[in-house]
């Protein structure tokens, strides 16, 4: 699909987290999925937010499994739909009939893992369940940014009012405060700047307007508070020409001597019905006074599917970075692999930087 000129070497690829390693949170069901995590260096070591997504093992002759949380009891249940009432959009979502409602075959909640290499899980921590009316399908996808001696990390949040985006902190990752959602729908991919710029906090972000003039993009936010957004403008869309479907933010960015960079990720479209398409990632450097100004672009992925995880899974073919840690000269790229593990592969800096032009 793209030429390999310009493609940075993996130093090393490993996978830290498949779903055969964590248990179920609910009875009677399966993990499928321990991938996109956030993470951070905490400590002597690594931090990370794990997306772990479980389903019910009982099938039901003619009828359709769809977990959800119920938020007034506080608990799991599942929603038995007849075959015929639904539409397989693809393994992830069905469309309900005949309201043309999404629902997710799955629910996500989040898991603390520590790790003192960076390259291997050494212990889990707290799980972190869906909670509110806005996370009765799940809470899914983090990412994590300190800011004022605090962590902090978006998370999407699912429901049948649409995919919102939350903010919850952190001092010690043992105990957790929500602050309620963000960004309304639809929007994900929030992903917060590690410093305030110019006085303000900054925040990717990805609209996915219901009246589709164009693809979905990534846009750029700031607020005086981490609670309170606006400033809100284009980023990035169709200058990255491979997604031909979509592209949202990866990583929170990193500073670096030319730009703040960043990996994202871009959605190609699929070659055959019903799956889901590839998902790869480029990078992106932004003005470090300006990030509203986009410095430097890969013209092409710098990171695809290669190792067997990244290529068979729950999905095919999908690298879904969601963390950048530097370790000097080098980079190490935090992601899901397939919807399905969590790998961390590393980059030389310098690599990645000059396939974004710099
Ligand atoms: C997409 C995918 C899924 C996710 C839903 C809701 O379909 O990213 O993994 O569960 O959106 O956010």
């Amino acid at each position: 699909m793209c030429s390999m000129e310009t493609t940075p070497r993996r130093i090393l690829t490993r996978c830290l987290l498949r779903p055969a390693d964590v248990r179920p949170q609910f009875e009677g069901f399966e993990i499928i999925g321990t991938f996109n995590p956030a993470a951070i260096e905490f400590g002597d070591g690594v931090v990370l937010l794990v997306r772990v997504a479980e389903r019910p093992t009982e099938t039901r002759e003619g009828y359709l499994a769809l977990p959800y949380w119920n938020w007034r009891r506080g608990g799991v249940a599942i929603d038995w739909r007849r075959l015929d009432e639904v539409e397989v959009v693809d393994p992830r979502v069905v469309r309900l009939r005949p309201s043309g409602h999404l629902r997710l075959t799955f629910i996500s909640w989040l898991l603390v893992a520590f790790s003192r290499d960076g390259l291997s899980i050494d212990r889990f921590g707290e799980p972190l369940l869906p909670a509110t009316r806005y996370e009765t399908f799940g809470i899914e996808d983090p990412r994590l940014a300190k800011l004022d001696d605090r962590f902090y990390f978006t998370y999407v949040a699912v429901s049948e009012h649409g995919v919102a985006t939350a903010l919850g902190s952190t001092a010690d990752f043992q105990s957790f405060q929500r602050h309620g959602i963000i960004f309304c729908p639809e929007n994900k991919d929030v992903i917060l700047f590690p410093e305030k710029i110019g006085g303000q906090y900054v925040a990717l972000h990805r609209p996915n307007p219901n009246a589709h003039f164009c693809p979905p993009e990534i846009w750029i936010a700031r607020s005086p508070d981490l609670l309170h957004w606006g400033g809100y403008e284009r980023l990035l869309g169709s200058e990255a020409g491979w997604a031909t479907i979509k592209v949202g933010g990866g990583t929170p960015p990193v500073r670096t001597g030319r730009g703040w960079l960043s990996l994202f990720h871009g959605h190609i479209e699929p070659q055959r019905l019903g799956d889901a398409g590839q998902y790869a990632a480029a990078a992106m450097l932004l003005d470090l006074e300006d990030p509203r100004r986009i410095v430097g672009l890969s013209p092409r992925p710098v990171m695809q599917s290669e190792a067997d995880f990244e290529r068979s899974g729950f999905l095919r073919d999908i690298v879904f970075p969601t963390a950048l840690v530097g370790r000097g000269d080098e980079l190490d790229v935090y992601y899901g692999a397939a919807d399905t593990a969590a790998g961390v592969a590393r980059y030389s800096l310098d690599e990645l930087l000059a396939t974004a032009g710099a």
